[in-house]
């Protein structure tokens, strides 16, 4: 209901209950200006939800309306596999309870698009299926441990993203690609990769099909389709967040983050999905509190910080295959980072950086834990109609439907194949994740962070920045970095997909130790709110959504 259309006496009375209308706007002025929803922020959305400028419902509205617009019509971004048919029933309530006793939260109203890898109740109408037709009308036996999380909140579940198919363990596939989805691709430039596997979420963030999405992350799923649109997102430690009802690949190095426009909303999200869940034991070795990471928003957090340069490997674009441009924004980064008053320290190399892109340990970890978790997670399933019950169905079940799970230039499974192969909790997979431990932590972050007093690392997001947080379960914050110039080398990244490509984005990755979220979310705010890189480039015109509040909302 929008507030011109009301009279100035009505609004008075309102007004009177409702004290903090005058502090937000003055409505007997002009009609509301209601937020553009390509970038709307979630304090935005709230101040105008609080206001009574919008509801809840109009927001609904309005995303579903943008995600048709684009998901399989013009540019066919398929970026979302399924909304939720019960979102503008929840909004409505949410709606009224807003109206009679305030939000609950930052996030209360708020519609969030889930990785097609987070359980949500299937009496709610959607699947959870990692974009795999063996697991389309499943029934999972509750709610993913951070939806419960967001539905206490007021989150409003808007639908599900389309990913790499199983996180992207499943074989040698395009990024962004599922059975059930589709090839998903970025607004940046018409069929450039998003990156994975939270490929979908990144997206839909991108230009505004959601207010935020949640994305997974076992070894750069997060950072990296972060990076490739222009996004903030955090890759919280292992054990911040839940993944109780997340289709697993290990629980050594699975974590659910936000992904998001800015690290404002990365930060208010965060906030909601952090905490212990008695279904996922690696949340109980957390620390006691939760932090407000609202409270890291700070631009001043670089001042007096030392930030390290791991330069050997990880920034030769010939071990990285990185374009050269993505260093020479990274090098501007470096003094934009000093000129906000931190100690740059470089180089401040990893001893064990040549070790970690030659290891073959992340591999075996992974391999083992995801046969024994998947079957778990088959297994835990109260109903699964295409009978899959095991990794040995699945592989099965994708060669038997070959239209389905294995069309041209999409057949790999050879990732499943190899997982199938191994044989449980050996003593080469125990070897393995001491060597993990050993090439991540004792001869990489940690070890280097020691040496030079370090309060965090920084590199591109690209290249092999995630591995040596990914095999020891370390955060990652990510913001805007630069943009490929108009010259760059096109090159193919899939059957459907290129990169890099003209005016796509890359990002910047801010590396810490376990739970040092909120250092780390300050630092990329500070260097987020200095540069405004996200703002200097939009999508391309047919990927960006034109409808907005005004035109869902009862005329
Ligand atoms: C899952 O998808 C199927 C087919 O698109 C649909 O009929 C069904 O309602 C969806 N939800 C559940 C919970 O099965
Ligand atoms: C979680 O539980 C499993 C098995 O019950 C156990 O092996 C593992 O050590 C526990 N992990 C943590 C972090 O408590
Ligand atoms: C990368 O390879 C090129 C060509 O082989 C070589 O000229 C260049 O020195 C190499 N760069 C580094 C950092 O090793
Ligand atoms: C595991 O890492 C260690 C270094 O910590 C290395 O010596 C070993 O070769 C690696 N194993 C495999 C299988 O890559
Ligand atoms: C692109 O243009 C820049 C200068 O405008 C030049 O330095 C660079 O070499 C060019 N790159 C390619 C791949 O042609
Ligand atoms: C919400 C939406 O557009 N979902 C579509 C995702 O892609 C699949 C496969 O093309 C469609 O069947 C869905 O309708």
């Amino acid at each position: 209901m929008a507030v011109s259309r009301w009279s100035p006496l009505a609004l008075v009375l309102l007004c009177t209950h409702f004290v903090r209308c005058f502090s937000i706007s003055n409505p007997f002025v002009r009609a509301p200006v209601l937020p553009d929803l390509y970038e709307a922020s979630v304090p935005e959305l709230q101040v105008g939800l609080d206001a009574g400028h919008f509801t809840s419902v109009d927001l609904i509205k309005a995303y579903f309306a943008r995600i048709e617009e684009v998901n399989i019509k013009g540019p066919g971004l398929r970026a979302v596999i399924e909304t939720n048919p019960s979102a503008l029933k929840e909004a409505a309530l949410l709606d009224i309870e807003r109206r009679l006793t305030g939000k609950r939260s930052e996030m209360h109203g708020i519609p969030i698009l889930l990785k097609d890898n987070i359980a949500t109740i299937a009496a709610e109408g959607m699947n959870t299926t990692a974009g795999s037709f063996s697991l389309l009308g499943s029934i999972v036996p509750q709610d993913a441990g951070v939806v419960k999380r967001l539905r206490r909140a007021g989150a409003i579940i808007l639908g599900k993203a389309n990913l790499s198919e199983f996180a992207h363990f499943r074989g040698n596939i395009a990024s962004g690609w599922s059975g059930r989805g589709g090839q998903a691709s970025n607004a940046y430039f018409p069929h450039a990769d998003p990156c994975g596997s939270s490929s979908g979420s990144g997206v839909a963030a991108s230009i505004g099909l959601a207010a935020v999405t949640l994305g997974s992350e076992t070894d750069g799923s997060i950072t990296c389709p972060t990076s490739n649109n222009n996004l903030a997102g955090i890759k919280p430690t292992v054990g911040l967040t839940s993944r109780a009802g997340v289709i697993p690949i290990s629980a050594h190095q699975d974590t659910v983050g936000p992904m998001t426009r800015s690290l404002t909303d990365a930060a208010i999200v965060l906030s909601v999905i952090a905490g212990k869940d008695p279904n996922d034991n690696f949340t109980l070795a957390q620390p006691a509190v939760v932090p407000d990471f609202t409270k890291a928003l700070n631009k001043n957090a670089l001042k007096g910080k030392r930030i390290g340069v791991p330069r050997r490997v990880f920034l030769d674009d010939n071990i990285t295959g990185n374009d050269p441009s993505i260093n020479i924004a990274f090098e501007q980064a470096l003094l934009t980072i000093k000129a906000l008053g931190a100690t740059v320290v470089d180089p401040a190399d990893l001893p064990s950086a040549e070790d970690i892109v030659a290891s073959n340990n992340e591999t075996i970890v992974l391999d083992t834990d995801f046969k024994v978790e998947l079957n778990a997670y088959y297994a835990a399933l109260l109903k699964n109609p295409s009978g899959v019950r095991s990794l040995a169905d699945l592989i099965k079940f994708d060669d038997d439907n070959p239209t389905l799970e294995e069309p041209a230039g999409f057949e790999d499974q050879s990732e499943l194949i190899r997982s199938e192969a191994t044989t449980g909790f050996d003593a080469t997979y125990f070897a393995a994740l001491a060597a993990d431990h050993d090439l991540g932590s004792t001869r990489g972050i940690d070890f280097v962070l020691e040496k030079f007093k370090l309060d965090a690392l920084v590199l591109p997001a690209s290249g092999f920045t995630t591995t040596p947080a990914a095999i020891v379960g370390y955060p990652i914050v990510t913001v805007p970095l630069g943009f490929f110039p108009a010259n760059v080398t096109i090159r193919s990244a899939g059957p459907e997909t290129v990169w890099p490509a003209p005016g796509a984005p890359f990002g910047l990755s801010f590396l810490g130790t376990a739970f040092t979220e909120f250092q780390l979310i300050g630092f990329g705010f500070a260097y987020e709110q200095k540069t405004q890189t996200r703002l200097q480039r939009l999508a391309f015109p047919a990927a960006i959504p034109k409808t907005q509040l005004a035109d869902v909302m009862q005329k």
